[in-house]
């Protein structure tokens, strides 16, 4: 076996970053056995069934998934339309040469498909969509930017310096709002349905909890219950805990922000 693998685009990328992971597409467990899903051997070469991803490498645990929500979002999509796909793990302060040739603009998460290395979450989400409709994720145009506004408010608050600034207040506003639509429209942005909306949102959400609660002391108040259900629910979601990030990872990666 050699060192590297050659992919389509003509990019060698070493072996050693490959971390497949096989989903058959009738199974969802986590145990063992047929059906369910099987970590497969580092050196074997890419099936063809599985897609090829690269994402963010952990901080604090080598040959770890890191802190990115975006990553996490597109394997949010993979992992609910049981899409077999195969990991590459970009250092993202040292950025391997393979990466930036794949990626000129040096930002994850990248997917190849049909040949093709897509970039941006929003662009991969919906090709995996237009390829893949089954299960549909789609989320209705009029419900689609539900909550679109949280992440931001989020990252102006916790990069505050001046507690008597609006941020906070900005913050709880979007997040009641949200609430409110959950309790008239819920459990999910479109009703019943998880959808594109809620893996877009839900690691970002992930992110505002752990990173406002370690650097700020600061959580969803309780009165938002129909938002604190979303997120409990969201957040243990076979899919979810397959793919979240170290609680260490999202400390660590919002820290310059929180100094700057
Ligand atoms: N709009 C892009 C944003 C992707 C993005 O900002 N990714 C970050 C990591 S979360 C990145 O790769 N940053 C490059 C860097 O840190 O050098 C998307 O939705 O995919």
């Amino acid at each position: 076996m050699s060192a590297t693998s050659t992919v389509s685009a003509g990019v060698r990328i070493p072996t050693s970053l490959l971390r497949p992971y096989h989903i058959s597409r009738s199974g969802s467990g986590s145990g063992s056995g047929r059906g369910r899903w099987h970590r497969l051997s580092a050196t074997r070469a890419t099936s063809e069934l599985e897609l090829e991803v690269c994402v963010k490498a952990s901080t604090t645990v080598p040959d770890r998934l890191g802190d990115c929500p975006f990553t996490q979002r597109v394997l949010l999509t993979l992992e609910e339309k049981h899409l077999p796909y195969q990991m590459k793990f970009v250092d993202l302060s040292n950025k391997p040469h393979w990466f930036l040739q794949l990626s000129p603009e040096g930002k994850v998460p990248l997917l190849k498909l049909q040949d093709n290395w897509l970039s941006d979450s929003d662009v991969i989400a919906q090709a995996l969509e237009h390829k893949y409709p089954h299960p549909p994720l789609t989320t209705p145009p009029h419900k689609a930017s539900v909550g679109s506004n949280i992440f931001s408010t989020f990252i102006a608050f916790l990069k505050s310096k001046d507690p008597s600034d609006a941020t906070e207040q900005a913050l709880l506003s979007e997040l009641t709002s949200f609430n409110d639509y959950l309790k008239d429209n819920g459990p999910f942005i479109n009703a019943d349905t998880i959808s594109a909306a809620d893996l877009s949102l839900a690691p970002k959400l992930y992110h505002m909890e752990i990173a406002l609660g370690h650097y700020k002391n600061w959580s969803v108040p309780e009165s938002l219950s129909y938002l604190k259900n979303y997120m409990k629910t969201i957040f243990s979601r076979e899919s979810f805990v397959k793919t979240r990030a170290l609680h260490e990872d999202v400390i660590a990666g919002w820290r310059p922000k929180v100094m700057s």
